[in-house]
């Protein structure tokens, strides 16, 4: 089985390999990775954010327990959030958002290669007693999760849930 990020990091690699002579300025690739665009790619739920439009902030801890704190979350559609990710553990932890199916998917990877490493917008590779931030935009209303997916500890329930709400929706 094939992850949609790893799929996605193979294209990559493979049209840079074809494109080589293209980007014969190496030193210009590397400034690029220091001040990184903005990524445009829409996912189901949603794209990364601006961070001058940030809207609201969102504490969220994590804990050696397996355990998100808070848990769920509920957020406006439309609503660029930045999320302050603390790891009070001891171990190595994660935030990951996604749908159910995206989450379920990626953790059955990394338990099978633990070793994969990713990095996208839309997560946070948190160390024991540090800090992260995701900045991210949700543009369509749907409850999506956020997951931890350090081998085994999805499994062991680390997961939330963000409920997208519409205009005129209920909380
Ligand atoms: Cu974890």
């Amino acid at each position: 089985m094939i992850c949609t990020h790893c799929r996605r990091i193979f294209l990559l690699a493979v049209s840079f390999g074809y494109l080589g002579t293209a980007f014969a300025h190496g030193e210009a690739m590397h400034a690029n990775k220091e001040v990184r665009p903005l990524s445009a790619e829409e996912h189901a739920f949603g794209r990364e954010g601006d961070p001058k439009k940030v809207a609201r902030a969102v504490r969220v801890g994590m804990a050696d327990t397996m355990r998100f704190s808070p848990s769920e979350l509920t957020i406006k559609r439309g609503e660029t959030v930045k999320f302050v990710v603390r790891n009070n553990g001891k171990v190595m932890h994660e935030m990951v958002i996604g749908t159910m199916k995206e989450l379920k998917e990626h953790a059955a990877m990394m338990q099978k290669h633990p070793g994969m490493e990713h990095d996208e917008p839309y997560m946070a590779h948190v160390q024991p007693g540090k800090t992260e931030v995701i900045v991210w935009q949700f543009t369509k209303a749907g409850e999506y999760y956020f997951g931890c997916l350090v081998p085994g500890h999805f499994e062991a329930g680390m997961v939330g849930q963000i409920r997208v709400l519409a205009k005129g929706d209920r909380k």
